[in-house]
């Protein structure tokens, strides 16, 4: 029951699987992953499909012709192995060229040779059937300060995603971006930092009904925040396109370690948000598998991911069934009659009647500050839900 299935909707990227264990102490450790053989693994692990960066796929300097082979190579495992792509993304970070960043980068030819890739790369995910294109700024930042104004470093981000959008636009491509936050790592300080932040600027672009943001768990971890709550207020304002799964242990670097291999009540109320919002995009993940595995270690670590999203989507719904759990969240709610339909006006709208008649209410403050809210048994009952023993 825990299996993984194409309707599970699983994805992950390409980079993560074939992540060669490298880290800033020592070299790689695992071999080159052929993306075919990913396509093929992940496939019968069952998963749903595979994202990449345009160079994970076609090396950054590869001829027009070895282009045409890897892709073809490429759709051909796809269509054997029955694997979609919903989701690419362009790698505007390894290059030496990017290291000042790519659209937010001093050096005017920096910025515009960042437009050139990702457009050639929007071109390549879409060839292959992307419907979502993800922009993570992994370089848009500073390490000094001094280097940048800040506010014009945001104008051009912003004449970047609305370049691009005119780009999509004026190519008939059904495309809609999902832009994803992160606070440092690999700069010291990375522009739009979290979830808030991305919101707030895509309503500042010409088309922010085309955006939407792409959060990622250990990215909110590392500022030290909620992610659930981040995921939800994207949530209600239509804006979750696209999701990385994984996991961090607190604010230090990114970890991207397997999917609820960490903070498992968190992802658990995490699971109960996606599956109860509705939100029926791909459930990707963004890890890798531990530094000390082999070849069979990455298929461990994938299944792993899949699996305990399964076990968390069944916890969720049981602790939604349990009838003791719905009978505690309806008394927590319950209250004054009158006070509930008020409140029902409150969130049609203003009118003076209401305001007036809020006014001139009483209210019981020292009763309302003596109730109990049982919260401690509430969560009791999550916390055994997790454990199973519910
Ligand atoms: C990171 C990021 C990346 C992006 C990827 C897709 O911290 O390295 O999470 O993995 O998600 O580049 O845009
Ligand atoms: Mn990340
Ligand atoms: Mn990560
Ligand atoms: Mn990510």
């Amino acid at each position: 029951q825990y299996t993984p299935r194409k309707e599970d909707k699983f994805t992950f990227g390409l980079w993560t699987v074939a992540n060669q264990g490298r880290d800033p102490f020592g070299d790689v450790v695992r071999p080159v992953l052929n993306p075919v053989r990913s396509v093929q693994k992940l496939s019968e692990l069952g998963a749903w499909g595979v994202n990449f960066h345009d160079n994970d796929l076609v090396p950054f300097d590869a001829t027009p012709a070895e282009r045409d082979r890897i892709v073809s190579d490429f759709k051909k495992a796809l269509n054997d192995y029955g694997m979609v792509v919903p989701m690419a993304t362009t790698n505007l970070f390894f290059h030496p060229a990017f290291k000042d960043g790519a659209f937010t980068a001093v050096d005017p030819s920096v910025r515009a040779f960042a437009l050139q890739k990702t457009m050639r790369a929007i071109d390549l995910g879409v060839e292959l059937g992307a419907q979502t294109y993800v922009f993570w700024g992994g370089r848009e930042g500073v390490d000094s300060e001094a280097s940048k104004d800040p506010v014009e470093a945001l104008k051009r981000m912003r004449d970047a995603i609305n370049f691009l959008c005119e780009y999509a636009i004026d190519n008939g491509y059904n495309l809609r971006f999902a832009l994803e936050p992160k606070p440092n790592e690999p700069r010291s300080d990375t522009y739009f930092a979290t979830i808030g932040h991305m919101l707030a600027f895509i309503y500042t672009l010409d088309h922010p009904e085309m955006v939407g943001v792409n959060p990622e768990v250990a990215h909110e971890h590392m500022s030290g925040l909620n992610f659930v709550h981040g995921v939800a207020q994207a949530i209600e304002a239509g804006k979750l396109f696209h999701i990385d799964l994984n996991d961090q242990k607190g604010p230090r670097f990114d970890q991207d370690l397997r999917f609820g291999s960490e903070n498992i009540k968190s992802m658990f109320f995490l699971v109960r948000l996606l599956e109860n919002s509705g939100y029926d995009g791909p459930r990707h993940f963004d890890a890798h598998a531990y530094r000390t595995e082999d070849d069979q270690g990455v298929w461990d670590f994938a299944a792993g991911c899949m699996r305990t999203y399964n076990i968390l989507r069944e916890k969720a719904r049981r602790f939604d069934a349990d009838p003791e759990v719905q009978q505690l969240l309806a008394t927590i709610n319950a209250g004054n009659a009158d006070h509930i339909s008020w409140l029902s006006e409150v969130r049609k709208g203003y009118s003076k009647e209401l305001a007036n008649k809020l006014k001139e209410a009483t209210f019981d403050a020292t009763a309302l500050g003596q109730r109990g809210y049982q919260y401690e048994k509430l969560d009791q009952m999550a916390v055994e839900h997790i454990f199973g023993i519910r």
